[in-house]
């Protein structure tokens, strides 16, 4: 195939009914009847039996693009279009196919899909581009089997360790490094990456901005700062019944009372734009007629702002020693599971995809994410940035409301497709 000169980049046509297919496809992976909405959501947590067949799907469509696909040490697969200069750096486009337990179609799935959506656009206009584009698909972004999130790009960037990832366990004890072989996904590709010349990440909103602004498309300028911590309480078992107040060391209490507190924090206004979750709260021996004696709850800490962030952490890790006042005799324990400073996104790259949508004809927003991503840790090797595609029902995320139209994720991939083509000739 001989390179032509590009025609403009409004030519790279997407082929959205097929971007849409392939979300579906994807999606019916790991489905499941969601009680709570009434609609069918998606539950392929990583390294699950289901996140195998996901990325055996996602294997078979990069094949067929004729894409070289190699996996990591991490399982992180990579797509990759040969460039008319093999040997210069690529643009590199990426996200994540696994997914939380109540997750929608899109999350992750839109960037990684869109990927292989702008290379079937360069092999239909004939377009050879002068650098490689290799499209990725990293590991446990979602965090929400191992406990530590955007794990696998966080390896390939070297900001965390190989052996700290694979000693990482799962709620039954199963480890991710064994897992990862059950699966057949552990890589011979070495973990750490080569900087890319660009990372870029199309990603649905999974907030209401865009939507309350009516606009497609968002430049994300950066990420906020994430603390997630586990915080195990012990007390004593004792009988409901028998065991009057005083003599009580009850766990479950104390987690209340951290709920609480969080939100207090949140409320006051102290902190900044400070959000704040307490996601999975276990008592146990979890019986009726029982005073929990132990306690576990995950407290997601997230802010705009580092120093509001970290006098967030030291007031709650205070908070957290003056509970045994209260109740004499109660232990606190807390661990960090993950922790991320705040990231802002290289600005070039931001105006090379506001200038791709310009030319697609979406006048877009700036806006900073609310959400983690895998873009945040690229952002540490090479010029990284995003393009957010609007979310319906307020961006509802992490449910399976989650709903972006047709053609605004065709526009997001569009907008993807000139960024790539800008950054690639
Ligand atoms: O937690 C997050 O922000 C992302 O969904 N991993
Ligand atoms: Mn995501
Ligand atoms: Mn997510």
């Amino acid at each position: 195939m001989t390179a032509t000169t590009c025609p403009n980049s409004t030519d790279l046509r997407i082929d959205g009914d097929r971007l849409w297919a392939d979300l579906v496809a994807l999606a019916a992976i790991g489905s499941y009847d969601d009680e709570a909405t009434g609609l069918v959501g998606v539950n392929r947590q990583s390294l699950t039996d289901e996140d195998r067949a996901g990325r055996e799907l996602l294997i078979s469509w990069m094949e067929e693009l004729g894409l070289e696909v190699t996996i990591d040490e991490m399982g992180t697969i990579f797509g990759r279009r040969e460039g008319l200069e093999p040997e210069l750096a690529p643009v590199l486009v990426g996200s994540h196919i696994d997914t939380v337990a109540t997750a929608g179609a899109f999350d992750g799935c839109l960037g990684v899909l869109g990927g292989l959506a702008v290379i079937r656009a360069f092999a239909e206009a004939g377009l050879q581009p002068r650098r490689p584009i290799v499209v990725a698909a990293w590991t446990e972004e979602e965090g929400v089997r191992f406990g530590t999130d955007m794990l696998g790009s966080a390896v390939a960037a070297g900001r965390l360790s190989l052996d700290y990832a694979y000693g990482l366990t799962d709620e039954t004890g199963a480890r991710f490094g064994d897992e990862l072989r059950r699966i057949g996904f552990k890589g011979e590709r070495p973990v750490h990456i080569d900087p890319p010349h660009a990372y870029l990440e199309c990603h649905i909103e999974q907030g209401p901005v865009l939507a309350q602004e009516d606009r497609v498309i968002g430049i994300v300028t950066g990420v906020q700062s994430i603390s997630w911590q586990k915080v195990t309480l012990h007390g004593r078992a004792a009988h409901a019944g028998t065991t009057p107040t005083e003599l009580r060391i009850d766990a479950g209490l104390a987690a209340a009372q951290i709920i609480v507190e969080v939100r207090r924090m949140v409320d006051s206004g102290a902190y900044g734009r400070l959000r704040a979750t307490v996601g999975r709260i276990e008592t146990s021996p979890g019986l009726p007629s029982v005073v929990p004696d132990r306690a576990e709850i995950t407290v997601d800490l997230r802010n705009p702002d580092d120093e509001h962030m970290a006098r967030a952490e030291a007031d709650l890790a205070a908070f957290l020693e003056r509970l045994p006042d209260s109740q004499p005799g109660l232990r606190v324990e807390a661990a960090q599971m993950a922790r991320t400073k705040a990231v802002p996104f290289s600005e070039a790259v931001q105006d090379t995809l506001e200038t791709a949508a310009k030319e697609r004809g979406y006048d877009s927003i700036r806006l900073m994410s609310g959400a983690g991503h895998d873009a945040q840790e690229m952002a540490a090797i090479a010029p990284a940035a995003m393009v957010f595609v609007r979310g319906q029902h307020h961006g509802i995320s992490h449910n399976p409301r989650e709903y972006s139209t047709p053609e605004d994720c065709r526009a997001g991939v569009e907008v993807l497709a000139s960024a790539v083509k800008e950054l690639s000739s």
